[in-house]
């Protein structure tokens, strides 16, 4: 059959489905830079130019081989402003007997597609994403067999699927997770190695340049820009992290410091997401180093486990829940995001440093990500959707199947804990034993109630406060909910009285 096979901007990869029964003989691929998937949230400039420019590297790659590509460069004044428009053109075009595409990645387009044979007056297959180790049928299945849907369960269902780390049916050193380990605090030893960059060739420089004249208003700094915008590329650096890095990663994975925005952290999502990096071949990578000695167990444990554990669950959470999953809101949170999400002016010095990193380099760690900037949206009771707006928006590595779970889930609990066992809230004491944020701070991470005491403290108190009766079932919160219980009647009342004046001024904290 004749096929018109659309390659989207996050399935950059020669082994995608749409691709493998391929014929340049008579099949045509089409891939394109459209004002809608540009604009569906204020993408940050650099996740514009990420994508566009490997989109456009692997288009000529595909043309080195011969095999026709018709490529739409992006217009701002295109007639064609969605996918669907430059299907309608390319259908009239070419007269295919189908369209293939490969299972994207958002529930918003996925849904559309489904409509798309009528206007397109030709059948649309969907094929399955298979870069992922746990298809979404598999995942479907684990799920129906299970009370809870934990992701601990899963990552060992998957080790033992993969043998990743497995001796026979036994984990490597006798434990499937070493995760008490990985909790050291950062203090300049051993020294961070500098994160890997790539020089902008000549397209990623066309590619900068249109990105700063028809983006001029999206959110970030677009230069430097150093992200690795091919296979060979990525595949460089996640060499470097594995040579450089993973030996420390395990340690210093929940880390945070104001001298290092990337700490022992691998830089990889923005390259596993768009298809430049296999999950597999990375972990596989990783296994080896441990075996030859290079790198310690817990470290490479840590690393398989966020890759085939939490990356493959959070998707599987996402299709599973889909479409109901966004509007989840179990604590009915109502108040909007505060504008320092967008400017990082805040005298909050560790949310300052993470939202200027997310600036800056549309990244920020996890544990900043969980811990500063989540963590302060789930105390201040931000709504749901506006907080997952904003991580779709900012990070380079942002598709809604990891960012939404990630943050609806894991973050805000909105999910009233499907994907996690308890809230991760925490006071300012976990951020100081942390990071060195606290140190150079405005406000006092030591007390509670004044006027100068660190926003996350009063908040914390109060977030137990008010959904008290909603987390009291809940027996991993029996030790918080108890020191709550022990404070007295004016220690609550000065708390409430703390916590209004903090939610009163958000904007100005
Ligand atoms: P490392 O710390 O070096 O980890 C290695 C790899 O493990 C990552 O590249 C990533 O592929 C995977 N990984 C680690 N943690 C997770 C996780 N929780 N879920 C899925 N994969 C994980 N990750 C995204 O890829 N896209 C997102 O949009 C995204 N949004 C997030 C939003 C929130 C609120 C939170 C708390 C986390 C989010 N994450 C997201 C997960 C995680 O923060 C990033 O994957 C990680 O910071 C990427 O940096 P790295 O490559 O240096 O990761
Ligand atoms: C994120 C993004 C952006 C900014 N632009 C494009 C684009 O112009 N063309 C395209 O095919 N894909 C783009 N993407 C990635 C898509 O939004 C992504 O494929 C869907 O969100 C599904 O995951
Ligand atoms: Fe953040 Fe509070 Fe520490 Fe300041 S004192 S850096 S607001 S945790």
């Amino acid at each position: 059959k004749r096929s018109l096979i659309l390659v989207l901007g996050d399935q950059l990869s020669l082994d995608i489905s749409s691709l493998r029964d391929f014929d340049p003989r008579h099949d045509q691929i089409i891939m394109a830079e459209v004002w809608e998937e540009a604009h569906y949230v204020s993408h940050h400039q650099k996740k514009i130019a990420l994508i566009f420019s490997a989109m456009r590297h692997f288009a000529n790659q595909l043309k080195k081989q011969k095999w026709p590509v018709h490529y739409y460069q992006y217009d701002p004044d295109s007639p064609y402003r969605s996918l669907l428009d430059v299907l309608k053109s390319a259908v009239k075009h070419y007269s295919p007997q189908q369209i293939l595409i490969t299972h994207c990645g958002e529930w918003r387009l996925h849904n559309a597609m489904q409509t798309w044979s009528k206007p397109l007056a030709t059948p649309v297959h969907i094929l399955e994403d298979d870069r992922f180790i746990c298809s979404l049928a598999e995942f479907k299945e684990w799920a129906a067999r299970r009370k809870q849907l934990r992701m601990e369960y899963f990552y060992r269902y998957i080790r033992q699927k993969t043998g990743l780390l497995m001796e026979g049916n036994s984990p490597t050193g006798g434990q499937w997770n070493f995760d008490k380990k990985n909790r050291k605090s950062y203090s300049n030893d051993p020294p961070v190695p500098p994160v890997y960059q790539c020089k902008p060739d000549k397209i990623t420089l066309g590619v900068l340049n249109d990105v700063a004249n028809y983006f001029p208003e999206h959110f970030g700094q677009l230069k430097p820009f150093w992200f690795a915008v091919t296979t060979e590329q990525a595949n460089a650096a996640l060499v470097h992290f594995i040579e450089h890095k993973l030996a420390y990663f395990g340690d210093f994975q929940d880390a945070m410091s104001s001298q290092h925005d990337f700490l022992f952290h691998a830089l990889i999502s923005i390259y596993l997401n768009i298809g430049l990096l296999d999950p597999i071949t990375t972990c596989k990578m990783a296994e080896h180093a441990y075996q030859q000695g290079k790198v310690p167990l817990n470290a490479v444990e840590g690393f398989i486990r966020q890759i085939i554990g939490w990356r493959e669950y959070v998707r599987g959470i996402y299709w599973l829940k889909m479409p109901s999953y966004a509007k989840e809101n179990a604590f009915n949170n109502d108040r909007s995001l505060p504008s320092f999400y967008w400017n990082a002016e805040t005298k909050m010095q560790c949310m300052h440093q993470c939202l200027k990193s997310t600036y800056e380099h549309a990244y920020a760690h996890h544990i900043q990500r969980l811990m500063v900037t989540g963590n302060f949206a789930l105390l201040a009771g931000i709504t749901p959707t506006e907080i997952c707006e904003w991580y779709l928006a900012v990070y380079a590595d942002a598709f809604e199947w990891v960012e939404l779970p990630n943050t609806l889930g894991m973050v805000m609990h909105a999910d009233g804990g499907l994907l996690g066992s308890k809230p991760y809230a925490a006071s300012g004491k976990y951020i100081a034993k942390m990071s060195d944020y606290c140190k150079s701070c405005h406000y006092n991470v030591k007390t509670l109630v004044e006027d100068d005491s660190c926003p996350f403290n009063g908040l914390y108190w109060f977030f137990l406060i008010t959904h008290y009766d909603t987390l009291k079932s809940n027996p991993r919160m029996k030790l918080v909910l108890s020191s709550l219980q022990r404070k007295s009647k004016s220690e609550i009342a000065k708390i409430k009285q703390r916590a209004q004046q903090l939610l009163m001024q958000l904007d100005s904290l």
